[in-house]
C-alpha cells in the first residue's frame, strides 16, 4: 500500500502533476482532497476573483481538521509517537505521545474549552512556551471551531493586548513561565500586563511550567490542572468534532507588513488543511516511521503549518523543541538528531549561520546519519551557509530542501522536492503543483522566458491563498491584490535562471526581515517616537551577518542634555517594551534632520544605502530638501 498515493516519487511525475494542476486546477486539487476524511463532499471545488478578493475552495464541504490530524490515524497507528517533545533541560525527561494520547488529550482539553462556555467561532488567544500543551491547546480549539490566534513568546504585552483587542478573544491559554536557554520568561505576568486593556477576555487557563509565583485571579484564573481534573469527574473523555464548512475560519495570526499596525491573517479549515499536508508530504518526502524536525515556533506560521496540522494530517511523527539551538552549547540541534535518530530536519538559514560560527567541534561527535533530507524556511540562504549545512550536517547526502512561503500563503510554494527535483544553492527553485507564479516590473506587466528578476506574484489561488485580514476585508485586499490588479502581489522580488528556477532575493517593501521574523519598519518607528524626546525617526534594514537583516534606526532627538548612550539604551527598551525584544534596533544614530524630499516623504533609499555603508552612489538626491543632512548622515554613520 502506498502511504499517500498523492506522493511525487520522481521528476517525470513532478512534471505530469504540474502540467495537470495548470491545465486543470479544479481537478487536480478535488484529486488531493478525495484522499482526506470528509464529513460531506464539497460541491464547488473552486469559487475565485482576486479584486474583492474572493477566494473558496471545497464550499459545501464540511470537515474538522482534527479529524484528519488524529481520528483517522487511530486505526493504523495510534500507538505511533505523533509528537516528541525534547525540553530545554536536556537533563529533564523527553515525553512521547503516541497518536491516542494526542487524541484523548486534545478531546479533553476541547471539553475544558466547552467547560468555559467556548463556541464555534469565539477567538482564543494562546500565548504558550513550547511544549505538547501548545499543540493540545490549537488542536483543541480546531476541535470545537473555536479560532486560535497564537501570539509568539517573543512579543510584548502590549503587542499581545493588540492582537487581542483586535480579535476580541474571550480566553487566553498561557503558562506560567517558560524555560529558553538559562532564561526564563515570566508569561503570565506579560498576560497580566496585557489584559489590563482587554475587555473582551473572561477568562485566562494557566498551565504549571516553570512554576514561578504568579498572581490568579479569583474568577478569571484557573490552572489548566484544575481544568482538566474537572473534566475527568465528569466522566465522559470523548469530544465529538465540530462540524466545519470548508471555508469556516480556522485560525488568525498576526503578521507584519508596512504599515503600523500588525494584520490578522485569516486562514481556513479545507484549503488550508489540503495544501498543508500535500506540500509537507511531497516537499519533504515523508516516509512512514520517519521522525521528522521543525526548529521553529509554533507562534509563527512555519510552527503552524509545519510542526502541527501537516504534519500530523500526514500521520508523521513531529519532534517538537522546547529550547534554543545554542543550550546548553551550540551542539543541541545536532544532540537532538542523535538522540531521536531525526530523519528530517528543517530550520532557518539564521540558525545555521549562528550555529556555523561556533565551528565544526559541536558537529564532531554527533551522529547524524539517520538524517536524510534538510530543509531551510524564512529567509533567503547564502551560499556558503547553504554548502556548510550540505557538507556538514548532510555530509554530502541530502537534499537540501529551500522552502519560500509566507504567512499569507500557509504553505510551501516554491521548493525543490526533496531527492525529486534538483537542488540549486540559494534557489527556492520550482512552484509546487497548483502554484502559477509570474514576475512583473513596476507597471505589472509580466516578465516573461527566463534570466530575468522582478516583483513576484502568484496568478492563480492555491488552496492555503490568505482569505482575508480578520476584521478588515479592504485591508487585504489594499496589501496584496491593489498593487497588480488580478494578482497576489508577494511582496518579494525574485530572479528566474535560465532553467526556470526562482531565487528569492528578499522584501521589495518596507518590511524587514531579522532572523526570518518579519518586522515592519513603520512598526519600530512607531515605537520609536514614543521614546519621549523623540522627534521622528527612520527604520531600515542592513546585511547582519547572523540575523540576515538588521535593524537600523535614525532618530531625531530632543529630549535635552542627557548622555546619547544612555538614550539609546532608552529607545532600545522602549521598542522591547512596545513590540518585543525581536524588534529591537540594533544600532541607532541620533541626527539632526532626516533627508526628505520637497513634499515630506522620507527618502529611505538614501538612508538604507548609507546603513549598507555605501556612502557612495546615493543615487538621484537633487529632489532633497536639504541635501547637508545627508553629509552629516554620512559622517554619523556606526
Ligand atoms: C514562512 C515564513 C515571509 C517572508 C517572505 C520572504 C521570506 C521565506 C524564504 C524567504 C527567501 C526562502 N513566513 N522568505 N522563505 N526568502 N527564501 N526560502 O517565513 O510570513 O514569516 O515571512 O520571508 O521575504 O516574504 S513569513
Amino acid at each position: 500500500m502506498s502511504y499517500h498515493s498523492y506522493q511525487i516519487r520522481s521528476r517525470e511525475q513532478y512534471d505530469l502533476a504540474y502540467k495537470k494542476s495548470i491545465e486543470d486546477p479544479e481537478g487536480f486539487w478535488a484529486d488531493v482532497a478525495s484522499n482526506f476524511q470528509w464529513q460531506r463532499r464539497w460541491e464547488k471545488t473552486l469559487e475565485w476573483n482576486f479584486e474583492e478578493p474572493k477566494v473558496r475552495w471545497f464550499s459545501g464541504g464540511q470537515l474538522n481538521i482534527t479529524e484528519n490530524c488524529l481520528d483517522r490515524h487511530l486505526a493504523e497507528r495510534g500507538d505511533q509517537p505523533a509528537i516528541v517533545w525534547e525540553p530545554n533541560n536536556p537533563e529533564e525527561d523527553y515525553r512521547v505521545l503516541s497518536y491516542k494520547e494526542l487524541h484523548f488529550k486534545v478531546c479533553q482539553f476541547a471539553n475544558v474549552l466547552k467547560n468555559n462556555g467556548l463556541k464555534k467561532g469565539d477567538r482564543v488567544c494562546i500565548y504558550m512556551p513550547m511544549i505538547p500543551e501548545l499543540a493540545i491547546a490549537v488542536l483543541a480549539c480546531a476541535r470545537i471551531g473555536v479560532i486560535h490566534s497564537v501570539v509568539f513568546g517573543g512579543f510584548s504585552a502590549q503587542s499581545i493586548a493588540d492582537r487581542i483587542q483586535d480579535a476580541q478573544c474571550c480566553l487566553v491559554i498561557t503558562a506560567d513561565g517558560a524555560h529558553r536557554g538559562n532564561k526564563e520568561i515570566p508569561l503570565k505576568a506579560v498576560i497580566d500586563d496585557a489584559l489590563v486593556q482587554c475587555p473582551s477576555v473572561r477568562k485566562v487557563i494557566v498551565l504549571t511550567r516553570t512554576r514561578v509565583p504568579v498572581s490568579m485571579i479569583k474568577g478569571r484564573d484557573s490552572w489548566w490542572e484544575d481544568e482538566i481534573r474537572k473534566v475527568e469527574t465528569q466522566g465522559n473523555p470523548a469530544c465529538t468534532a465540530e462540524v466545519m464548512d470548508a471555508e469556516d475560519m480556522l485560525f488568525i495570526l498576526y503578521t507584519s507588513g508596512s504599515t503600523g499596525k500588525p494584520k490578522g491573517v485569516v486562514h481556513t479549515c479545507g484549503g488550508y488543511m489540503v495544501f498543508t499536508n500535500y506540500s509537507f508530504v511531497n516537499v519533504f518526502q515523508y516516509q512512514p516511521g520517519d521522525v521528522y524536525f521543525c526548529t521553529a515556533d509554533i507562534g509563527w506560521i512555519t510552527g503552524h503549518s509545519y510542526i502541527v496540522y501537516g504534519p500530523l494530517s500526514a500521520g508523521a511523527t513531529t519532534l517538537m523543541f522546547e529550547g534554543i539551538p545554542t543550550w546548553p552549547d551550540a551542539g543541541r540541534f545536532w544532540e537532538i538528531v542523535d538522540k531521536f535518530k531525526v530523519n528530517i530536519l528543517y530550520t532557518a538559514p539564521t540558525a545555521i549561520r549562528s550555529l556555523m560560527g561556533f565551528g565544526l567541534d559541536f558537529v564532531k561527535n554527533k551522529d547524524l546519519s539517520s538524517l536524510r533530507v534538510l530543509g531551510t524556511v524564512g529567509e533567503p540562504i547564502n551560499e556558503e551557509a547553504w554548502h556548510w549545512y550540505d557538507e556538514n550536517i548532510g555530509k554530502g547526502r541530502c537534499p537540501i530542501v529551500d522552502t519560500w512561503w509566507q504567512t499569507e500563503t500557509g504553505g510551501i510554494l516554491i521548493s525543490n522536492l526533496a531527492g525529486i527535483t534538483p537542488a540549486k544553492p540559494a534557489h527556492a527553485t520550482l512552484p509546487l503543483p497548483g502554484v502559477q507564479p509570474i514576475l512583473v516590473d513596476e507597471k505589472g506587466e509580466e516578465l516573461k522566458g527566463n534570466s530575468i528578476s522582478g516583483n513576484l506574484c502568484i496568478k492563480f489561488p492555491w488552496p492555503s491563498i490568505i482569505r482575508t485580514t480578520y476584521g478588515d476585508h479592504e485591508r487585504c485586499r489594499q496589501a496584496y491584490f491593489a498593487t497588480y490588479p488580478g494578482l497576489y502581489f508577494t511582496g518579494d522580488g525574485a530572479l528566474r535562471d535560465e532553467e526556470g528556477n526562482y531565487r528569492i532575493t528578499g522584501r521589495v517593501d518596507d518590511v524587514l526581515n531579522v532572523s526570518g521574523h518579519r518586522i515592519g519598519t513603520a512598526e519600530v518607528e512607531n515605537a520609536i517616537n514614543m521614546h519621549t524626546g523623540v522627534v521622528e525617526s527612520a527604520v531600515v534594514g542592513y546585511p547582519h551577518e547572523i540575523k540576515g537583516q538588521g535593524i537600523y534606526a535614525y532618530v531625531v532627538y530632543n529630549g535635552g542634555s542627557h548622555e546619547m548612550s544612555l538614550v539609546s539604551k532608552d529607545v532600545v527598551q522602549t521598542v522591547s517594551r512596545i513590540i518585543g525584544p525581536i524588534a529591537k534596533p540594533d544600532k541607532i544614530q541620533f541626527v539632526s534632520g532626516l533627508p526628505k524630499t520637497r513634499s515630506g516623504k522620507i527618502m529611505r533609499r538614501i538612508l538604507r544605502k548609507i546603513a549598507e555603508g555605501e556612502l557612495e552612489n546615493l543615487g538621484d538626491t537633487s529632489t532633497l530638501l536639504d541635501p547637508a543632512v545627508v553629509e552629516e548622515i554620512k559622517k554619523g554613520k556606526l
